[in-house]
């Protein structure tokens, strides 16, 4: 039996991901800050699991949760880095310095803390995948993805990286790129505001938190050899617009 550990299991693509990977007979490590949905989300799971309820953002808590896996969870198979966040959508002028930091905490600390605890053991075993959750706003700009952006581009080239260092061990490295997908990700970003993240999806069909479940349960369970790098994935009715050019007449 397999077993993932998955941050951020408590919504979203790590609570659908946990349901597809238990569907498929995975052993799972949920973690999240929000321990009643873990345990609701356990309970109706039928395969092993074990709940750590910490923030990514502390390492001391980070390392306290590692020490604390029994040992029938210890070999981790995959480590999927989803735990993350998107605050506010001002223009960098006018945003709030405080949401940057917690962006920076959450998606570039958080994801190293987890990455440095589990790494020694997956090159030791010669064998793990770390799963990392970037976002298309890592590879193309947007008015207001600004830090959002700036955290999921370092995630991307800390992975290749990752890839670089671990050359000959056998440990696997995915970047998955999702666009637009229907999470409480809006909800989140607007500080709670439905209204306004509602708008986000208006009128159009976003990418649900299954379709990415899938896509990871996909990369996941590529033979040995095979390494997917990166995957970037858009609902169709996202693309790209042409660059806006600011003319004198404009007020
Ligand atoms: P959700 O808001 O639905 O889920 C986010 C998850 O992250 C929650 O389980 C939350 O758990 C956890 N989390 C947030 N902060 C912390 C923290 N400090 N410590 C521990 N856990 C934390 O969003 P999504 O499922 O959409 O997002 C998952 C990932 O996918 C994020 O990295 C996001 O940036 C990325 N992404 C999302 C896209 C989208 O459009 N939805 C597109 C591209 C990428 P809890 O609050 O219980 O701690
Ligand atoms: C979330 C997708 O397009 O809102 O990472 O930045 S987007």
């Amino acid at each position: 039996m397999k077993t993932i550990l998955i941050t951020g299991a408590t919504s979203g693509f790590g609570k659908a991901c946990a349901e597809l990977f238990a569907s498929n007979g995975w052993r799972l490590i949920l973690c999240g800050r929000r321990e009643e949905r873990l345990t609701e989300l356990a309970a109706g799971l039928a395969v092993p699991v074990h709940i750590a309820v910490f923030d990514v953002r502390d390492n001391e808590q980070v390392q306290k949760m590692f020490a604390a896996i029994p040992a029938d969870f210890r070999t981790i198979d995959v480590l999927l880095n989803n735990a993350g966040l998107a605050l506010g959508m001002l223009p960098a002028q006018s945003a709030d310095l405080a949401d940057w930091e917690a962006m920076v905490d959450t998606n570039i600390k958080g994801l190293m803390y987890m990455t440095r605890m589990i790494l020694p053991d997956m090159a030791r075993q010669k064998s793990g995948h770390i799963i990392n959750l970037g976002s298309v706003a890592g590879n193309w700009p947007y008015p207001g993805g600004n830090a959002y952006g700036g955290t999921k581009a370092f995630v991307k080239q800390f992975s290749r990286n990752l890839r670089a260092d671990l050359h000959g061990t056998g440990v696997r490295v995915t970047n998955i790129e999702p666009g637009l997908a229907e999470t409480e990700f809006s909800v989140v970003r607007f500080h709670g505001d439905k209204t306004q993240a509602g708008l986000v999806y208006a009128g159009m069909t976003p990418l649900c938190a299954a379709d990415i479940a899938e896509t990871i349960y996909w990369a996941a369970n590529r033979p040995a050899h095979v390494n997917i790098n990166s995957i970037e994935v858009m609902p169709v009715s996202q693309s790209w617009g042409p660059f806006p050019i600011y003319r004198e007449e404009e007020k």
